[in-house]
């Protein structure tokens, strides 16, 4: 097995009890979203992408499978650098396309959870003997210029619309990290959900069979195991809404009835039956909001694969 590098996520970005307070006690609650994302809610998580109203992670794949090989061509890389890449499903499309065409190519996923980067090594396994994995547990904004990175040509891979997850200030960091980090010779494959008919939007994040649910839900057991909270799930139900003024799902969590969660050494925090808490955004890019961003980042798309029905893209960038 392949030791999980830990990048030790630095101190003043470890979240505090008293963070978490103060944000449920602001006008707007709302609690960190990395707290979706432990073992349980990345397990979720990958129930979620395979039901039939995520259209999110089919449409991907599709796309994927129909261009890999013209962008692995176009690309040419050597390493390939996956940020937040979940169980790497979709990124064996990508290596295979590779594979076909080398003998050695280096692998590199960085993921804030041991789940995700696990669950990475179990799909890439079988592919051990050409493909050198390397797993780092880190923050993918604030770890990434921590990797050590070969000199020669690599790919950085951002997939599944996580750009969507990031408010744009966020995001903007986050793109500007990425292409200062590139070399001429780098790529950057960036996937990203764009702007379509609102109830295909709503339907992908109020799945019938409650995935989406469940995995909103769990962020309370994941913060009351984190900061000996006791908020009781049954109080809270599973909210996403489309705001159409930002162009983005807001997922809360609603309380049913007056509740309070007592926080250890301090108050205890009141909520009015009808509060809500967010959890997550998600946003959908238009083209124009979309490059802007690129632009002010300092990147440019060398080559574009969009899915028209469905409004999605994958773009191959590279700095300018
Ligand atoms: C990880 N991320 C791109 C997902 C999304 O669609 O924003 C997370 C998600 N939340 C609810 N469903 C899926």
């Amino acid at each position: 097995m392949n030791k999980i590098v830990n990048l030790s996520i630095k101190k003043n970005t470890v979240i505090k009890s008293e963070d978490i307070y103060k944000n449920l006690i602001k006008k707007v609650k709302s609690l960190p979203t990395h707290f979706l994302y432990d073992k349980k809610g990345s397990k979720l998580f990958e129930k979620i992408c395979k039901t039939k109203e995520y259209y999110l992670t089919r449409t991907e794949k599709k796309l994927l499978i129909k261009h890999s090989a013209d962008i692995i061509k176009i690309a040419n890389p050597k390493e390939i650098l996956e940020l937040g890449g979940g169980s790497s499903k979709k990124t064996k499309i990508l290596i295979e396309a590779k594979l076909k065409v080398c003998k050695n190519l280096s692998y590199s996923s960085l993921d804030i959870s041991d789940e995700a980067l696990l669950m990475t090594f179990k799909e890439l396994e079988k592919y051990k003997k050409k493909l050198k994995i390397n797993l780092y547990k880190g923050h993918f904004i604030e770890d990434l210029t921590k990797l050590k990175f070969k000199k020669e040509s690599r790919m950085f891979l951002f997939l599944g619309s996580t750009l969507g997850n990031f408010n744009n200030k966020v995001a903007n960091k986050f793109l500007k990290n990425i292409s200062e980090a590139m070399t001429e010779k780098d790529t950057f494959l960036l996937g990203v959900d764009l702007i379509k008919n609102k109830e295909i939007i709503l339907s992908a994040y109020n799945d019938k069979l409650g995935f989406t649910s469940l995995f909103n839900k769990n962020i309370l057991h994941v913060v009351n195991k984190e900061f000996s909270l006791k908020f009781k799930d049954t109080n809270f139900k599973h909210v996403a809404i489309f705001n159409d003024k930002k162009s983005q799902i807001e997922m809360y969590l609603k309380t049913k009835r007056k509740t309070k969660v007592k926080f250890p050494g301090r108050k205890e925090v009141l909520f009015e039956k009808g509060d809500k808490i967010l959890t997550e955004i998600s946003r959908k890019f238009s083209d124009s909001v979309l490059n802007k961003l690129l632009i002010d980042a300092g990147l440019q798309v060398k080559k574009e694969f969009r899915d028209k029905k469905l409004s999605y893209t994958i773009l191959l960038l590279k700095t300018f």
